[in-house]
Formats: C-alpha cells, sequence, structure tokens
C-alpha cells in the first residue's frame, strides 16, 4: 500500500453547509490556508440532503440566514415567510458564489479519520478517497442533524420495492403517482412530508410510534411590506436575536409563569401564539418547559385545537400525543391533521400494534400485513453526536473521542473536548444548537473560533485545549439547567434516546443563546479561562 501524499493546511473543516462556509470564510479573512471537506457533491448541508417533499425551515426565512454581510442580507429576497428546501440550498450556492467559497471546498471527500500528534502539533485527516491532510487544526462543522438513522428492522434487504430516508433523498425527486407508499416516522420531517406524498400516492400508510405535537405554520408569501419592515432595520433585528433566548429576533425571555397568570390571560396569549403559528409556541410563558401543571395547561390548549380539523374520534385518540409539550421538538405543519381525513390514507398506531418486518411486498406489524411500493424512513438522526462520531478521532498515544464520550458528550461550551486539543465543534454539545436558530448559533461559534485562532497567532501560541476542571463544570451547568425543565424526562433524540445503546444525557445548553454568547465573550475577554493554551515546538 503506498502512502497518500500529504498535503499542509493552517485549518481542515470538515462539513460544507452553514457553519463549514462561514469558518473557511472567516479564516481566509485572517490570511489562513484552510481546506474544507465535503462529503456531498455541493454545498449545502443539511439543505443539500434533506430534499424530501415538503421540506421547510420553521425558523422564519428573514432569520435563518447569515448576517454577517449587510449587503447580502440587503439584496437577497425570499420569497416565502419559511423557506422551503430549494429556496434554502439556492441560497446557499448564492454564498459560495458571492464569496468564492468552492475553489477552497473539496467535494466528494468523506472525512474518515483524524488524529492529533502531540510531537508535530499536527491534525492529519485521512479522507475516504485516501488523500492525507495535516492541519494544525481540525474543525468540525459537521451538522447536528446529519447523521441519518435507518432502523434496524429484519427484511430490508428483501424489500422488492423503493425505500429512502428523507435525510438522504434523491435529487431527481421520488414520483409517487398511483403507488402505495409507507412513511415511518411522525416527527417534524414526517408531518412535512406526510400531507404532500398524500396528495400524491394511491395510499398512504402512516406508520407512528408517538404521536407529537404540530402548531400550524402559517407559511405563505413574504410581501414586500414585510420584507422592507425588516430590511430597514435589519442590523438592528440581528442583534436582538444574538442576545435573544433561542436566537429569533422579537422571541423575548417570557417574564410570566402560566401559573401566576390569570386563566383568561393566558388563554388569549396561547391563541395569539397559535395564531401567529410555529415553534415559537412554548415560549410564551416562562413555566410551560418546567412545571408540570403550566405544561399540560399548554398542551391541553394545542391538542384540542391542532385535533380539530380530524373527523373521525378514534383517529384524534391516536393522534393525541401524552408526553409534556415541547418536551420533544415541538413541530410545525401546513395541512398536516386535515390529510387523515382523505380514505387514502391510513394511520398505523405501532406502539399498539407494532412492526415485525419488512418483506418483499411490505411491511408486516403483528395484526396485518401492509403492502406498499415505495417505504420511505422519516426515522430521524443520531443527533448532536453522530457526525462527530462517525470520524474516528483520536489523539497519538492518548484519547479518543468515542472511548472520552462513552458515558455521553462533554464538551466545553460546547467548542472543545479535555485531552483532545486543536479540535474545534462548531454548535457541539453543550451549546445551544438544536434548541436555537441554528445560523445565529453558528455564526457565534464561527466567530469565536476565528477569533481565538487570531488571538493565539498574535501571542505566538499554537495549542489550545479544553481543561478537565472547566469542562466538567461547565457540564454540570448544562446539566443543572436541564435537570430544572421538564425535557430530560422525556425519550426524545435530545437525550439520545432514538438510538439504542446512546448513553442518556441531554445534550444541548439550556441556557439560551443570548446568555450563552455573553459567556463565551467573557470568557475570551478573561484570555480564555478554562482553556490551556501552550506554545510547543513544531516539527517543519
Ligand atoms: P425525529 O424528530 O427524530 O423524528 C423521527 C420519527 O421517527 C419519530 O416519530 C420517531 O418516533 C420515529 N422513529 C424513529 N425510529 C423509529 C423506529 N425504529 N420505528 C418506528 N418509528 C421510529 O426526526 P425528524 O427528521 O422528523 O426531525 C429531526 C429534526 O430535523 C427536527 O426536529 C428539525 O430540527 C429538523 P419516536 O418519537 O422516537 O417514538
Amino acid at each position: 500500500m503506498t502512502t497518500p501524499q500529504r498535503e499542509h493546511f493552517d485549518a481542515v473543516v470538515v462539513g460544507a453547509g452553514f457553519a463549514g462556509m462561514y469558518m473557511l470564510h472567516r479564516l481566509r479573512q485572517q490570511g489562513l490556508k484552510v481546506v474544507v471537506l465535503e462529503a456531498g457533491d455541493d454545498v449545502g448541508g443539511t439543505w443539500y440532503w434533506n430534499r424530501y417533499p415538503g421540506a421547510r425551515c420553521d425558523v422564519e426565512s428573514m432569520e435563518y440566514s447569515f448576517s454577517f454581510d449587510e449587503d447580502l442580507q440587503q439584496a437577497w429576497r425570499w420569497s416565502e415567510r419559511y423557506a422551503g428546501q430549494p429556496e434554502i440550498l439556492r441560497y446557499i450556492n448564492h454564498v459560495a458564489d458571492r464569496l468564492d467559497l468552492r475553489r477552497d471546498i473539496r467535494m466528494n471527500t468523506r472525512a474518515t479519520d483524524a488524529e492529533f500528534d502531540p510531537q508535530t502539533n499536527r491534525w492529519t485527516v485521512l479522507t475516504q478517497s485516501g488523500q492525507s491532510l495535516q492541519a494544525r487544526f481540525c474543525i468540525m462543522a459537521t451538522g447536528c442533524l446529519s447523521n441519518a438513522q435507518v432502523p434496524q428492522i429484519p427484511g430490508l434487504a428483501d424489500f422488492k420495492g423503493r425505500w429512502f430516508h428523507t435525510g438522504f433523498w434523491p435529487k431527481e425527486g421520488v414520483d409517487f403517482t398511483g403507488k402505495r407508499v409507507g412513511i415511518i416516522g411522525t416527527g417534524s420531517t414526517g408531518i412535512q412530508a406526510i400531507p404532500l406524498v398524500a396528495k400524491q400516492a394511491a395510499h398512504l400508510s402512516v406508520f407512528q410510534r408517538t404521536a407529537n405535537y404540530s402548531i400550524p405554520l402559517r407559511n405563505g408569501p413574504l410581501t414586500a411590506e414585510a420584507e422592507q419592515a425588516v430590511k430597514q432595520r435589519y442590523a438592528a433585528l440581528r442583534e436582538q436575536a444574538r442576545h435573544s433566548p433561542s436566537g429569533v429576533a422579537g422571541f423575548n425571555v417570557p417574564t410570566r409563569g402560566v401559573l401566576q397568570t390569570d386563566p383568561q390571560e393566558v388563554e388569549q396569549a396561547f391563541q395569539s401564539r397559535w395564531d401567529f403559528g410555529g415553534i415559537g409556541f412554548t415560549r410564551s410563558f416562562n413555566d410551560v418547559l418546567l412545571k408540570t401543571e403550566a405544561n399540560t395547561i399548554a398542551r391541553e390548549f394545542v391538542v384540542k385545537r391542532m385535533l380539530a380539523p380530524v373527523n373521525d374520534p378514534a383517529l384524534r385518540a391516536k393522534l393525541t400525543p401524552t408526553y409534556p409539550i415541547g418536551t420533544k421538538r415541538l413541530c410545525a405543519d401546513t395541512g398536516y391533521f386535515e390529510i387523515y381525513n382523505r380514505s387514502n390514507v391510513s394511520l398505523v398506531d405501532i406502539k399498539a400494534d407494532p412492526i415485525e418486518s419488512i418483506t418483499a411486498t411490505g411491511l408486516r406489524t403483528q395484526q396485518a400485513h401492509h403492502d406498499l411500493d415505495i417505504l420511505i424512513f422519516a426515522t430521524g438522526f443520531d443527533a448532536i453526536t453522530g457526525a462527530l462520531l462517525s470520524v474516528n478521532m483520536r489523539v497519538k498515544g492518548g484519547s479518543d473521542l468515542k472511548t472520552a464520550w462513552a458515558d455521553g458528550p462533554r464538551a466545553y461550551l460546547g467548542l472543545m473536548t479535555a485531552g483532545i486539543a486543536n479540535l474545534f465543534m462548531i454548535t457541539g454539545p453543550g451549546s445551544p444548537s438544536v434548541l436555537s436558530n441554528v445560523v445565529v448559533s453558528v455564526e457565534q461559534h464561527v466567530e469565536w473560533i476565528a477569533d481565538c485562532m487570531a488571538h493565539m497567532r498574535a501571542q505566538g501560541i499554537n495549542r489550545i485545549e479544553a481543561s478537565a476542571h472547566a469542562q466538567q463544570d461547565w457540564g454540570r451547568q448544562v446539566d443543572a439547567l436541564a435537570n430544572a425543565s421538564l425535557l430530560p424526562h422525556t425519550a426524545s433524540w435530545y437525550v439520545g434516546a432514538n438510538i439504542p445503546g446512546k448513553p442518556r444525557v441531554f445534550m444541548p445548553y439550556m441556557g439560551g443563546v443570548g446568555v450563552f454568547r455573553r459567556t463565551c465573550d467573557e470568557i475570551a475577554r478573561q484570555g480564555y479561562t478554562g482553556f490551556e493554551l501552550t506554545t510547543v515546538p513544531e516539527a517543519a
């Protein structure tokens, strides 16, 4: 076997979605030599892979976009209040062209291994195609919801029809006309896809394990007035978002609790959130995610309204969620519940009637065989850690990431993990990540990392590592916030419950993006407390 020729960089970035692209841009501005490795054949990350029908962002378009370039945000025009996947991908491509990013991005290049050598102070990143890239820094921009999971159901290999996971949907699309289609999964993705598939297919069988809460998205064309209203004060709104709880301007910290408020006022506040639409609903009061009694009032409000369009009481019962609202990610839909009134849609409750196997001609549950031509897995992702751990990351003669995270992921500020130097993660575990408008969180982490690297260079420092003590302390803060809420008690992907064998740890930071930003900034201002910064000899 020949040893691949090594190429040298200041930083290797893995992933060319929002995070990897912006990281490249920032580091290039510092004159650094950077390469980005991307498994797909083009930029876009999540929005490159998730092309299923109905794929749409549930954060408003004007907010789910880069804020670092005033000309860009003024010039780009979104057509809808909430952008669909094709439009977001066009936007990402526009940014890649505008900033001339592609020349430093290697497409169709999957990173498989990364090893840090303390002797040379260099990472070596290997790719599936046999490339070997060396750099002082390795930066994982691999996304929180990018490692798609196809459940291990016996018989998939025997299926004679076509099957797809929504997280790696074929570019050419799928024609459901005249087909008997099955879909497993009723999370955000399933709820988006089901109405569109149902309208095209001869028959759609929905296999539901957990009934979920969904708020109407209330999408529509973005009017010129609404666009101008934002653009006239874009910079101020972006700043507001940066300091808000979830990275969305206007969603401030709720100051009242359901339990302290007059019931009529509560009803009115819920109603106005319901009418506004989308996933901000649980932010109407500050105790909805903290106190069972408050949560029950919120859930009853939502259940009554969301199930109102369903005619059949037996179906309404099956579609009624039982866990506290907001403890799994809230869904937002367009015409989801009414689709169950159609004669070509059936709902299979696979908690009551579990899936046994996939057969050559469909799917067998305990009580029936469901004939299918197409099977769709809308079964989600190995969230937050899946993509990070899919690269074999280790220190020569030292720890590796899988072992370090055997009992659950730990990362100081979601940025670095103790024992592994010069490895940055963008929106890693212990950061607001999936609880926020992720573009805002991406920008914050990227800018922090870029500033940190500039600081190191200015000071002649070439190694940074999170201290075990600081990491532990941060982990305690992340846990304390989570444990004060209802979220860790529900089996969700926030705690890794959707992946068999995954340690049950609540992964994201619940303190909000504003508080998180201030904490990160303060740590940097104080000379990067909790990080060990050293200067070591480096081999040429
Ligand atoms: P989610 O939210 O993880 O939803 C996955 C769905 O698939 C959910 O209904 C699961 O039921 C179901 N599921 C997962 N595995 C199985 C198996 N083995 N058998 C049956 N049903 C299964 O993923 P999404 O893609 O919808 O959304 C992910 C995020 O992407 C979303 O929150 C947005 O941020 C964007 P369960 O609830 O586990 O019982």
